[in-house]
């Protein structure tokens, strides 16, 4: 396939940690579909690309090459993805930049574009450089990447409320109001000079604006607000998701064998808990967990990170081991679309709560850092499709109380009638004269060009 002329040639960097690579590769694949005159060119990590590609793939305009991940020899993993996160970022923009050499070497074509994660702001010198368009990726929602935007802003407001009480309203922005001052994300607030992930949100906020357009994993009419206050912050912000509605699901295989034990639970009985990809729960709250799910009458299903064996009472296994079922991994988006899930308890990642509006699930609530509170939040306090657990952290009392509020009180039915709704607007959103199909259209315009 490297002898067919290629008529555009584009640079795809990926963000390789989280669930960052699944939505720019569903991205790619679909811009691939409608542009079979390009090649597309996918940099991540080796081990971000093996989990990414299959050899089955057969995606011929779209080749994963690996860069560097900037790990020391024999680096031994324990747990500290921040870490990781540093030595990555330590590695860039040299890494990408010497695995694009190889891609235009073996592709024969300068690049014409480069799509990256809106992480990876320095695409935007790297694009500048080639004197070809950048088209950042947001894997988020809207409102977080609002509050990024207006930093200062944040910044000026807390300082005219400094030592007020945490749960304390502050309206930084028209729609904003429910936003407290607990909600807005930590890492505004801490030196850039002490951690990678803050230097990174405000050298991304400060690159934005240079792009041709930014895409996201969202759909205007999700958000009315956001999409308005975009106007005159990125003009050119285009959501063209949600991806779970448009992209096939990058996470179908069930080799615990998820789906088919929810076949053989009740109507919406089942809890199922999640905390997405990298987040193992502090001993506390996953010892509250713990005692809640032992107490309470409801079959669960429990994606968990680490070893179970290890990591949970024997005692407790035992147990639950009739009306529950933890696992290392599940296919959730599928898992959610089953009619047995009556609530999710999540850290609200954005793919989640994506997933959740697909699934018409309600949620409960515990985010621990970056966008999550905010997510969480508008899940509660706009949306209504779900419920923050009380005191920002898992207690047995406060899971078993909103458990209750969402499964045996009518909370629960006008919780999954918001979502429906919301539901409905994603499905509008993506059909042939949809707004998300529309900007996904002045996507590929850009990409082209
Ligand atoms: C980071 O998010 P995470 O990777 O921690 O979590 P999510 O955005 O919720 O994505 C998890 C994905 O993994 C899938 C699930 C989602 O697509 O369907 N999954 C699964 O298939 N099976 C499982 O057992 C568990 C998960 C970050 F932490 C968040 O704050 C950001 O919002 C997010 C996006 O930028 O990235």
């Amino acid at each position: 396939s490297e002898a067919r002329n290629y008529l555009k040639h584009i640079a795809v960097l990926a963000f390789p940690m989280a669930t960052h690579g699944p939505p720019l590769l569903s991205l790619v694949r679909r811009l691939s579909a409608s542009a079979s005159y390009a090649k597309f060119s996918f940099f991540s990590t080796k081990e971000s690309n093996s989990k990414l590609f299959s050899e089955e793939d057969g995606l011929e305009n779209i080749k994963p090459y690996n860069v560097n991940d900037g790990l020391p020899e024999n680096y031994n993993f324990a747990g500290n993805h921040d870490e990781v996160m540093d030595y990555f970022f330590k590695a860039t923009p040299g890494n990408f930049k010497q695995a694009m050499e190889v891609a235009v070497e073996e592709v024969g074509k300068d690049f014409t574009c480069i799509i990256s994660d809106a992480f990876l702001w320095f695409a935007a010198d790297l694009a500048r450089e080639l004197h070809i368009t950048w088209v950042p990726l947001w894997t988020s929602s809207s409102r977080s990447l609002l509050l990024v935007l207006e930093t200062d802003l944040v910044h000026q407001k807390m300082r005219s409320i400094i030592n007020e009480p945490e749960d304390r309203t502050i309206d930084i922005l028209p729609g904003f109001s429910e936003l407290r001052i607990s909600d807005i994300p930590k890492e505004l607030f801490t030196d850039v000079k002490e951690s990678q992930f803050s230097a990174m949100l405000c050298k991304m906020g400060l690159a934005l604006p240079q792009a041709a357009v930014v895409a996201s994993n969202s759909f205007e009419e999700l958000d009315p607000d956001a999409v308005n206050l975009f106007k005159s912050r990125l003009p050119k912000f285009l959501h063209i998701g949600p991806f779970v509605l448009t992209s096939p699901d990058p996470f179908t295989s069930d080799p615990h064998g998820c789906l088919e034990w929810l076949d053989k639970q009740k109507h919406e009985s089942v809890v199922y808990i999640s905390f997405g990809s990298v987040i193992t729960l502090p001993p506390q709250e996953l010892a509250e967990l713990v005692e809640a799910l032992k107490e309470c009458k409801l079959p669960f299903l429990w994606s968990f990170r680490g070893n179970p064996k290890e990591e949970l009472p024997e005692e407790f296994l035992e147990r639950t081991k009739e009306k529950g079922k933890v696992v290392s991994w599940t296919p959730q988006l599928r898992v959610l679309r089953h009619k047995a899930i009556g609530v999710f308890v999540t850290h609200c990642g954005w793919n989640s709560v994506l997933d959740s509006i697909a699934g018409c699930v309600p949620v409960i609530c515990r985010p621990f850092f970056g966008d999550q509170t905010v997510n969480s939040r508008t899940i509660e306090a706009v949306w209504g499709t779900g419920l923050e657990i009380e005191g920002g952290r898992i207690t047995k009392g406060g899971l078993m109380k909103a458990l209750s509020l969402i499964m045996s009180t009518d909370e629960g039915n006008k919780m999954r009638k918001k979502l429906q709704h919301l539901q409905g607007l994603a499905l509008d959103a993506v059909r042939s004269s949809g707004s998300s199909t529309k900007n996904f259209e002045t996507l590929v315009e850009v990409v082209a060009k």
